[in-house]
């Protein structure tokens, strides 16, 4: 008995459709995810990966059927038959492209507006004096702004991101913190305002699948909402110098205990009333006071400190 060939065609064309569908779910080509929008770009990706299986599959399965089924039997000497042109042919395999293509189109444009693609803007909570101060040098805002799912209500962290040969400073205006590390609370809105003092950097976090550059003279932003706790690589994507390759840092999204922590932590030393002073005469300070900048790291407490040598450091600095 002879199957029928169209039926054969259908039931090749679902099997490549399945095989399309679980590969463009289990290709397990990206990071994890960490916020909402990097789930939103996976659904485009995974998107694409699910066509790219589909036509590779088609294409190459057409290439190795007709490799094996029109290959040159012994003995024969003959052309192949001369086929010129297929009017129907060449309509459907333009149609079908143009077809993806504006799907893809729509889909991508849906997916960067809703990670505020259209608009990123400093938050309305910042002061006006700041929105007027970062827009003042660019016709058009670059990077990714406050999506409509971040803005519930919490005031977004708004960090200071610097990019330099060869290294990211992370400015809090929050809390005074200055570290090479960028650590944000799970959950909560941060918005990174992005520049650089030498040559073009970007700033590439994989898991939240976001890209920036750093451009010297001009602001430029990227908004996002870490969902998952964890340590993020945080890369320079844009060749900036002979050392390109060693700027790096990281990501840390943390709960809000450990968040909290890790401010009280690295906290500027005139928060713990030393003044305004930029130089703070240490005779004045008790033991503790002067040690305590250095051994909060270590866990030691300003009141263990005072029952460890008490009045060394003034013995000490009695020789000045
Ligand atoms: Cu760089």
């Amino acid at each position: 008995m002879k199957i029928p060939s169209n039926i054969i065609t259908l039931l090749v064309g679902i099997v490549i459709t399945l095989i399309s569908l679980w590969y463009g779910q289990n290709h397990g080509l990206m990071p994890v995810a960490a916020s909402y929008d990097a789930t939103q770009v996976d659904g485009i990706f995974n998107f694409m990966m699910t066509i790219a299986t589909g036509l590779f599959l088609l294409v190459e399965g057409v290439l190795v059927f007709c490799l094996i089924k029109f290959r040159r039997r012994p003995g024969d000497q003959t052309d192949g038959p001369p086929i010129e042109g297929n009017v129907p042919l060449e309509i459907l395999w333009t149609a079908i492209p143009t077809v993806i293509v504006f799907i893809l189109a729509l889909y991508s444009f849906e997916v960067y507006n809703n990670m505020g693609g259209l608009d990123p803007i400093i938050s309305r909570d910042t002061p006006p004096q700041q929105i007027a101060m970062d827009s003042h040098n660019s016709d058009i805002a670059l990077g990714i702004g406050t999506s409509v799912d971040e803005t519930s209500g919490i005031s977004p962290l708004i960090v200071d991101v610097q990019g330099m040969q060869y290294a990211w400073i992370f400015t809090y205006p929050e809390t005074g913190i200055v570290a090479g590390e960028l650590h944000v609370p799970k959950n909560r809105p941060v918005q990174l305002r992005i520049a650089a003092t030498d040559v073009l950097h970007a700033f590439w976090v994989p898991q939240l699948r976001l890209k920036q550059d750093a451009i010297p003279g001009r602001d430029a932003m990227l908004a996002f909402t870490a969902n998952l706790e964890g340590n993020y690589p945080i890369v320079c994507a844009e060749l900036c110098g002979a050392y390109h390759g060693g700027m790096k840092s990281t990501l840390f999204v943390e709960d809000e205990e450990t968040y909290a922590q890790w401010v009280e932590a690295n906290k500027p030393v005139q928060e713990a009333n030393l003044g305004e002073t930029v130089a703070v005469n240490p005779k004045n300070l008790s033991d503790g006071q002067f040690l305590s900048p250095y051994a909060q790291e270590m866990g030691i407490t300003a009141d263990s400190l005072a029952q460890v040598q008490p009045k060394a450091h003034h013995s000490h600095l009695g020789h000045f």
